[in-house]
């Protein structure tokens, strides 16, 4: 059995569209909402087995991916996620890249010769690595036009894997996914008006006019902190909003909190842009936190623990 294991957001996707483009393979998709990264431990591997693992933490299915090993299957992994130590075994083909501008669509293209690059550009942006995603148009030769569309279909791509289950999005990740697989080119799929990219256009222009009717709830120079409320269209905002803050206000750190159904809040923090550094090992210190040093998250934060996380972060980047 093959299995295709891949984070459900953009760079996710992207990363295993420009592989299954390059070569076809009948596959078991393996994903879930984008905070849903232990996805190894969901699969029953048998000796033989094929699992090719994209843009999912090492370090978090470290478990799944030793059992997967031990029980004899074929592991190839690319990833740029907090990694831990990588085990050392002939069965695994590791591509982790930790840098900050990179990412698991990025490694993949370099991996295929870019093949599919500006697929590759549309994971870039999507995992809203916008300069180098700019640079790499720029390189190209694309139009800034054409710029302009990989950035809102990364964009699009990368809101519709928030959610808090697959239930909230508006596509499971493994349908689009395939939807996806039709268009050899992003821009075959930017012609095609029955395409998900529209359908995702106008879900994500209704979502975002609510998120920018709220005001912050806290607001400093070094942090901005935005509350939404416990509603769908929240949760599958959230991260892509904490993103366009991010952008609007690069020295500052912009956290988007989402009320869980029991009270506590689901995080989505971003470092400032111009100091990419500090927002994974923040999360971290959270049982349910992680993430990587530009973007993070917690997934549940209890309420009276909320001063701590502002605090932790004020002093962070105060430095
Ligand atoms: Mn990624």
């Amino acid at each position: 059995m093959n299995y295709d294991v891949f984070n459900g957001d953009a760079d996710g996707i992207i990363a295993l569209l420009q592989l299954r483009l390059a070569n076809p393979l009948e596959s078991q998709l393996v994903t879930g909402v984008k905070r849903d990264i232990k996805l190894l431990q969901n699969i029953d591997v048998n000796a033989g087995d094929t699992l090719t693992v994209l843009d999912i933490s090492m370090e978090k299915n470290i478990d799944g991916l030793n059992s997967a090993l031990e029980k004899g299957a074929s592991v190839f992994y690319a990833d740029h996620h907090r990694c831990g130590e990588i085990p050392e075994h002939e069965k695994l083909d590791a591509n982790i890249d930790l840098d900050a501008n990179t990412c698991t669509g990025l490694i993949i293209d370099k991996l295929l010769d870019g093949k599919f690059h500006a697929w590759a550009i549309t994971a870039a942006y999507g995992d809203n690595l916008i300069a180098k995603a700019d640079d790499l148009c720029l390189q190209a030769g694309y139009s800034v036009e054409q710029a302009e569309q990989l950035k809102e279909l990364g964009t699009l791509i990368n809101y519709n894997g928030y959610g808090a289950t697959v239930a909230d999005l508006h596509f499971d990740p493994a349908t689009l996914y395939q939807a996806l697989l039709a268009y050899p080119s992003p821009f075959d799929l930017l012609k095609d008006l029955n395409s998900p990219f529209y359908k995702l256009q106008k879900a994500y222009g209704e979502d975002i006019a609510k998120a920018l009717a709220v005001p912050s709830t806290h607001q400093s120079a070094l942090l901005s902190i935005f509350e939404l409320p416990d509603e769908t269209w929240s949760r599958r905002i959230s991260g892509v909003y904490g993103n366009l803050l991010a952008n609007q206000n690069p020295d500052s750190a912009h956290a988007v909190l989402t009320k869980n159904k029991d009270e506590s809040y689901l995080v989505s923090l971003r470092a400032p842009l111009n100091n990419k550094q500090g927002a994974g090992d923040i999360c971290s210190k959270f049982a349910t936190g992680g993430g990587r040093a530009a973007a993070a998250g917690i997934n549940a934060l209890n309420h009276d623990a909320l001063n701590t996380f502002i605090e932790l972060i004020e002093q962070h980047y105060r430095h």
